[in-house]
């Protein structure tokens, strides 16, 4: 059987780790795309040069040609500028909305039947706007944001117990970053859910507020240290996570800026929400019951991505 064809539109920092990681766990063959020439066949040959050591079987490709993606299985996009100082939420907004038509297009132009995975902020806007530009089923187009921002709170949790971080379990719902929504009582240490924690006196209810606030300034944190970029490691290997149930029909249980209809009371729009992830895309969005304080939390993230998209439309009047 012929291996997966994966395609990462955009040969930046994730782009190049999809790419290592991808070739190191033999998901399939690469493309790496980017309108910078030089960069994507750099990275892809460097790559393919790691693997008499590193010991994989795969085929890499860099291009800036949108045909060399033809029939890919999944395509993971990291294409678009990051803020620059100086530059508005709307400046950048309204950039990385041409990439994302751009990028839309390709897809559908050239791998109409692919799994696509954004990464690209404003994820939840640029997720959404993805998915109108390619035109593909919204099952088959979804957002990176919910299993990094909950790997990050599960870190952070490991440390605080002092236990393994396979053992941690964490449940986060909403948009990236700032308004993201941890939810305590459904995050488990061997399936012991965090209340009971503070109750048997591992943690503190201010301990874990602090916790919850350094996993929601995640991005921050990495961008202060790094100063010339964004994180890029964890929010490969999380979209790889995303990648592998998909190619493996794993119908894995990962929180994911997926399009809501109907459930969690919303009627169409991208959020981060429970899903499963399986051969099908995204085969289910998991109808949570929230309590007051958690649906008051969810309902101001759900009002911030709104606002993003809001943003999307006055600049782009062809998505109106
Ligand atoms: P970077 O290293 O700048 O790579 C972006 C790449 O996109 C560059 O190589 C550009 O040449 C390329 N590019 C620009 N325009 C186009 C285009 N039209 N078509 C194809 N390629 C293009 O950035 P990065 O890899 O560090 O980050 C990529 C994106 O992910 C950024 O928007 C980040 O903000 C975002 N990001 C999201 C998360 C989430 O958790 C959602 C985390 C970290 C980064």
């Amino acid at each position: 059987m012929a291996r997966p064809k994966i395609a990462l539109i955009g040969a930046g920092q994730i782009g190049g780790t999809l790419a290592h990681l991808a070739v190191v766990k033999e998901l399939g063959d690469i493309v790496l795309f980017d309108i910078t020439d030089g960069t994507p066949q750099g990275k892809a040959l460097d790559i393919a040069e790691s693997g008499p050591s590193a010991g994989f079987d795969a085929k890499l490709k860099g291009t800036t040609d949108y045909a060399d993606i033809a029939g890919a299985d999944i395509c993971i996009v990291t294409a678009g500028v990051p803020r620059k100082p100086g530059m508005s939420r709307d400046d950048l907004l309204g950039i990385n909305l041409k990439v994302m038509r751009a990028v839309g297009e390709g897809i559908a132009t050239h791998a109409p039947d692919a799994f696509v995975i954004c990464i690209t902020n404003p994820l939840d806007a640029m997720v959404w706007a993805l998915q109108r530009f390619s035109g593909l089923a919204p099952a088959k187009v979804v957002g990176m944001a919910g299993v990094l921002d909950s790997a990050r709170f599960r870190h952070f949790l490991s440390l605080e117990f002092g236990v393994s971080m396979r053992d941690v379990s964490a449940f986060v719902l909403g948009g990236h970053g700032d308004t993201m929504v941890p939810l305590a009582r459904y995050s488990t240490v061997g399936g012991i859910p965090l209340p009971d924690l503070i109750k048997m006196g591992w943690t503190t209810q201010e301990r874990l507020d602090a916790i919850i606030q350094r996993t929601r300034d995640g991005g921050a944190e990495i961008v202060g240290l790094l100063k010339t970029g964004s994180a890029f490691y964890a929010p490969a290997t999380a979209a790889i996570e995303m990648a592998e149930a998909y190619l493996k029909d794993q119908k894995r249980v990962l929180p994911c800026a997926a399009w809501v209809k109907g459930a969690l009371g919303l009627d169409g729009m991208y959020v981060g929400v429970p899903t499963v992830i399986g051969a099908g895309g995204i085969e289910k969005v998991i109808n949570i019951k929230l309590n007051k304080e958690e649906q008051a939390m969810f309902d101001s993230s759900v009002e911030a991505v709104k606002a993003l998209v809001d943003a999307c439309k006055n600049i782009d009047s062809s998505l109106a």
